[in-house]
């Protein structure tokens, strides 16, 4: 029994000392495993009388429980130890201050293109789009611009080399070739704008080689000037944000339009500021007029049966003209603080209902 005794205290003493995990095993193995100390006492438990036997057996299965219960709670003790180091090891320090957030800005084309498609949408305008590289025919000849018009030379277009056909591709000098498209895609009604890139070889302080026109197209059965008027002075009066602006229609001239027309809106100048809709000269800001019927042929449209008026605008122009923006230049130039000055939240977009 004393022996019995001495070795409980012994084994559970060192258990509760061991360590690591791997000298725990070690002791469990030494105690508990096939040839281990109280393993063995097991075995020798069959040479005693049963009496004996009992009495033993009963001493010795104590021992084992303790020595096995100390094992398992040094096991969880070493376990905790472990994952204490771990955790002081692997934290994290939420301390550091957070890298500061960079929020980027609208550029003012996507702006005044965003708020042009709210306007027109709002009067029933649909939004198309079409290639930027276009065919003679869709560019200038489905335009009643023939080959030999002088139209084509002020246009400074963009040639593309001639391609395995002998044809020469066109970077598009105005949006009209979508309205082409458009036609020659399906019967009208038709009633869509059209923003986008556009392209003419000129550069100077009011001219850049790539820019953005939108122009609009309105065609049915009865479409006539009056519907032209209507539209326009009410888009140019939510553009600008002058409920009573005065307009001015001044007769032109252009291939695709008869009769066609320049739109002037009412400015004065307040020191170096420019203020539209108040004062008493004119600046011009669109061209349009009624959709020719050449043009209504060439695109498979019966001028018989179907009207319509078209217009066109230059979106740097008009952008220029709201936001007070002297230069055209910067409109390209990618500066940051240009764009940070003049460029839009993004997440503001315009409409009608909220305001623009
Ligand atoms: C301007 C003038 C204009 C058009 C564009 C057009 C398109 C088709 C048929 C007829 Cl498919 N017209 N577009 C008409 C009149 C004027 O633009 O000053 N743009 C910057």
């Amino acid at each position: 029994m004393d022996e019995l005794t001495e070795l409980e205290k012994e084994l559970t003493a060192r258990v509760a000392e061991a360590a690591d995990l791997a000298a725990l095993e070690a002791l469990r193995v030494e105690a508990l495993g096939k040839k281990g100390r109280i393993t063995q006492k097991m075995k020798a438990l069959g040479g005693l009388d049963p009496e004996a036997r009992r009495a033993a057996g009963q001493a010795l299965n104590e021992v084992k429980t303790a020595v096995s219960d100390a094992i398992d709670i040094r096991r969880r003790g070493l376990e905790d130890l472990a994952l204490d180091a771990r955790l002081a090891d692997e934290r994290i320090d939420v301390s550091l201050p957070a890298r500061p957030a960079t929020m980027g800005s609208l550029h003012p084309i996507g702006q005044t293109i965003d708020e042009l498609v709210a306007i027109f949408g709002e009067m029933g305008f649909a939004v198309a789009e079409g290639p930027h590289i276009e065919s003679d025919f869709h560019n200038f000849s489905a335009l009643n611009i023939p080959p030999d018009h002088p139209a084509r030379q002020e246009h400074d277009t963009f040639y593309l080399p001639e391609d395995s056909a002998g044809e020469r591709k066109v970077l598009r000098t105005h949006t009209s070739p979508v309205q082409i498209r458009t036609m020659m895609d399906g019967p009208p009604p038709y009633r869509i704008i059209v923003p986008g890139r556009t392209f003419r070889a000129d550069h100077d302080a009011t001219h850049s080689p790539m820019f953005h026109q939108v122009e609009g197209l309105v065609v049915d059965r009865a479409t006539h000037m009056g519907h032209l008027k209507g539209t326009l002075t009410a888009f140019c009066r939510a553009f600008f944000g002058v409920e009573d602006l005065p307009l001015r229609f001044r007769p032109s001239y252009f291939p695709f339009t008869e009769p066609s027309a320049e739109v002037d809106i009412a400015y004065g100048r307040e020191g170096d500021q420019l203020k539209i809709g108040a004062g008493s000269d004119w600046l011009e800001i669109l061209g349009c007029g009624m959709v020719h019927p050449k043009v209504l042929a060439n695109c498979g449209v019966d001028p018989d049966v179907y009207q319509g008026y078209a217009f066109g605008m230059g979106i740097e122009r008009i952008a220029m003209l709201k936001y007070g923006m002297p230069d055209l230049r910067p409109f390209y130039d990618s500066d940051l603080r240009w764009l940070r000055h003049y460029g839009f939240l993004p997440l503001e977009q315009p409409s009608m209902v909220r305001g623009l």
